[in-house]
């Protein structure tokens, strides 16, 4: 008998709002329960590509905005036979980050539409969950200052929100918001809940492809 595939479940979120935090709880989380999951992140900082995307996050490098963004895009694209691969397996993959985070943080830069930043992840995999991790800049700022990287500037985060918010109009996605404001444990049952769903619902339909 063919085994059941896994679900594609993405976190997303300005800076700070928690999202490392909760892909690792809802990993534990899921193994605890039986269903075989993983974690990934992007950018993926361990490939080629993602090295030089490192470089660039850290101001070591300089490149066009054109150039980063389709960066960002080719990491994806060069993990996807993976994904299909574990997906395939029956291993549900949480993902810190994935291609509305490239749309947002480009689009929110000036001269830039969002049609054209949602181009090149045309036929990504389509996640079947996308959980929006929902935090304002005044509450992110609790949580620590700002890190030496290059968005991280409370001006540039507030713009990539209101991106996000644009993005989530588009009812063909999956997305369900979280209120991230919540302490660590009732942000990770909320998650935990909804994933829990999408992986049941996912494994009886197919893959779908992102903004197609
Ligand atoms: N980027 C892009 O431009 N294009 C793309 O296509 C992609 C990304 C994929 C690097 O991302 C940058 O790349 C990012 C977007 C851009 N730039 N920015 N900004 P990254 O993934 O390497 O790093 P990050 O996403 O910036 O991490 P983060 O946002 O700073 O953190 P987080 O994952 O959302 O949060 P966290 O690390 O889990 O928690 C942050 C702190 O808050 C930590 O001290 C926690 O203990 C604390 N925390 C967490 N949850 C709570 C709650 N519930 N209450 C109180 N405190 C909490």
């Amino acid at each position: 008998m063919a085994c059941k595939r896994g679900a594609l479940i993405v976190l997303e979120g300005v800076d700070k709002a928690g999202k490392t935090t909760q892909c690792q709880k809802l990993v534990q989380a899921l193994r605890r329960k039986g269903h075989p999951a993983e974690m990934m992140r992007f950018p993926d900082r361990t490939t080629t590509i993602g090295k030089m995307i490192s470089a660039y996050l850290e101001n070591q490098s300089e490149l066009s905005d054109q150039t980063v963004h389709l960066l960002f895009s080719a990491n994806r694209w060069e993990l996807v036979p993976l994904i299909k691969k574990k997906l395939e397996q029956g291993t549900t993959l949480v993902v810190d980050r994935y291609a509305f985070s490239g749309v947002a943080f480009t689009s929110a830069k000036p001269g830039f539409s969002l049609h054209w930043c949602k181009q090149p992840d045309v036929g990504l995999p389509k996640p079947d969950l996308v959980l929006f991790l929902q935090l304002s800049p005044a509450e992110a700022a609790l949580r620590g200052h700002f890190g030496m990287e290059r968005y991280e500037k409370s001006s540039f985060q507030c713009a990539v929100q209101q991106q996000f918010k644009h993005l989530m109009e588009d009812e063909t996605v999956n997305w369900k918001v979280i209120d991230a404001s919540m302490n660590v444990e009732d942000v990770h049952k909320d998650i935990t809940e909804h994933s829990l769903n999408a992986i049941n619902i996912a494994q009886n339909l197919p893959l779908g492809e992102l903004w197609q």
